[in-house]
């Protein structure tokens, strides 16, 4: 399109359609707003899209993971395991979108380029990989959490021979590792969920791990009735009480510390967690997040499951985590560590030996060579900020948001950015998001977005802006919550930590219920933080 022509204006832009986009599409529509959505991806479903990996599957129960906006979704969908696979979560964002006549509003293939803010219309300036030119009131970031992936820049890399891939950005056509000697870099959730079934495939598969990561079973299988019928009678009142976790998950939370119970109690309690498997296991005692001591506890069962499982000591040993349990998001697995008993399957830690380079034929660590055919890219992603900085998003003044957040991401309540009137994110930084249940999360965001909009509309407003004061409070207090807590005590993504040269700052909020009843606050307070005009 050219630079001379009209462009077309919108109410709002969307980027991204995953859960977040696909919802929030739905509720500008319900308030007869004008609103597109622009993916990257060939098709919708953001991370289910992506991450397509052998293995793949939700973390959290489907039963939670899942919808609530609307009775008859949640009525007539029913998931068949426990832990819903990639595929079925697909499956459900298909029908998700069929249902609500969501696909003539979504745009695949193509990448918003760019976004300005025009201070004299009030809209934003947004440019698309395809040459769309566009004007929006609103531009809403929809990008996930999790979405740029990361792929270290190991010298070498464009020379390896064989094939690569990076488990966030899996190909469409699944890869055949049969026969083929396979390389793993990576030891985060996603090579635990795929390892077990790339060692099936693989003649050899070699790990090269740098942090040990704790896992604990899902105990996956079909979706038992009975828990399906008890939830479903009760799915509001179900939900609501989840909102009030911590987490805004079940985890069958228990008040109980854990030095308030005799060591053979303690024992009985992790024993029980790890038999009912999945992260449920953290709700065992409610200090565990908090005192180092508690923590230690639950590492130590831990450890000494890895032990029991992995025959060889050595290879046990480097299994098992030296840091507290759950300050790196707690993995869950099928088969994980019983892998290693595989006479294909060999660890090689990279922690004292970095990998060096990668080669024609494989990659180099501890000065030796391992020919490989294949190489697994599990190394995770540049979080929460990522995919949010590729955008080249300006505001006031042509103040581009990755200038401002060179230092870290600054925002108020994650949903909006000082400087950047009439934008908005979906779980951002400085929000619940990744250490919560991101589906009733991202929920809450869009409804929340929603109900701003509509509001201000009523108002006859046309900006609404952070206020400067209001997010440098906001920051401080995410901070100050982080630090009552164990996660920021060792490297995690949730840091940043991950990506060299990030800056390292603690990005999610921690706690559901109280950052919801501020934003409720904020609301009912004629949106106190923020300057409309
Ligand atoms: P993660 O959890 O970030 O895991 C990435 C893994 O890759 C982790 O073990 C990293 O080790 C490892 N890594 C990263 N860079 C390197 C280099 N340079 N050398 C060796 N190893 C490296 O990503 P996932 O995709 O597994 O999971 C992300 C989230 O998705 C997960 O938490 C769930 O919420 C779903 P490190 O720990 O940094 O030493």
């Amino acid at each position: 399109m050219s630079t001379s022509q009209p462009a077309e204006t919108l109410d709002a832009v969307i980027v991204g359609a995953g859960l977040a986009g696909l919802y929030m599409l739905h509720k500008l529509r319900a308030l007869g707003l004008s609103a597109r959505v622009f993916e990257a991806g060939s098709g919708i479903g953001g991370t289910w899209f992506w991450n397509r990996y052998p293995g793949a599957r939700v973390d959290i129960e489907s039963v939670q993971y899942s919808y609530a906006f609307d009775e008859k979704l949640q009525d007539e969908w029913r998931w068949s395991e426990r832990y819903a696979t990639q595929a079925e979560l697909l499956r459900y964002v298909d029908h998700v979108a069929d249902r609500f006549d969501l696909r003539r509003d979504i745009v695949l293939n193509t990448r918003v380029e760019s976004a300005h803010y025009d201070e004299a219309r009030d809209e934003y300036a947004v440019r698309t990989s395809r040459g769309d030119a566009l004007r929006a009131r609103f531009f809403i970031m929809a990008v996930g959490c999790l979405s740029s992936t990361n792929t270290p820049k190991f010298p070498g890399l464009e020379s390896f021979r064989g094939a690569k891939y990076h488990t966030g950005n899996w190909p469409q056509t699944p890869p055949d590792f049969t026969g083929k000697r396979v390389a793993v870099i990576g030891t985060g959730s996603s090579a635990i969920q795929s390892i077990p079934l790339i060692a099936e495939q693989a003649a050899h598969l070699t790990v090269f791990q740098r942090t040990p990561n704790y896992s604990v079973p899902a105990h996956n299988g079909p979706m038992p009735r009975e828990v399906e019928e008890r939830v479903r009678a009760n799915y509001a009142a179900f939900r609501a009480e989840a909102a009030q976790r911590g987490f805004g998950a079940d985890f069958r939370d228990n008040p109980a510390t854990a030095f308030s119970v005799s060591d053979a109690e303690r024992e009985a309690e992790y024993e029980a967690r790890w038999a009912y498997g999945g992260l449920g296991f953290l709700g065992a005692y409610a200090d565990l997040m908090f005192d180092a001591k508690a923590n230690e506890t639950a590492a130590e069962f831990l450890r000494s499951k890895i032990r029991s499982i992995v025959k060889d000591p050595a290879t046990a040993e480097l299994l098992c985590p030296k840091t507290p349990v759950g300050c790196k998001r707690l993995c869950v697995d099928t088969g994980y560590y019983a892998t290693y008993n595989r006479p294909n399957v060999t660890l090689v830690s990279v922690k004292d030996a970095p990998i060096e380079r990668i080669t024609l034929n494989g990659l180099v660590t501890g000065g030796r060579e391992y020919e490989v055919d294949c190489i697994v890219f599990a190394t995770g992603f540049d979080a929460m900020t990522g995919s949010l900085v590729r955008v080249d998003i300006r505001g006031r003044g042509g103040r581009s948001l990755r200038e401002k957040w060179e230092a870290g991401p600054t925002t108020y309540l994650g949903v909006a950015t000082e400087g950047f009137p009439n934008y908005f994110m979906i779980t951002g930084p400085g929000s619940p998001s990744v250490l919560s249940n991101m589906l009733p999360s991202i929920e809450h965001h869009v409804n929340w977005i929603a109900r701003c909009i509509d509001d201000l509309r009523k108002r006859g407003a046309k900006r609404i802006d952070a206020r400067k004061d209001a997010e440098d409070a906001w920051v401080v207090h995410v901070n100050e919550v982080a630090h009552t807590s164990l996660y920021p005590n060792c490297n995690s993504w949730y840091l940043g930590s991950n990506v060299p040269g990030k800056p390292r700052v603690f990005m999610p909020y921690l706690g559901v219920p109280p950052y919801r009843a501020k934003c409720e606050e904020v609301r009912r307070n004629g949106y106190e933080g923020f300057a409309i005009t």
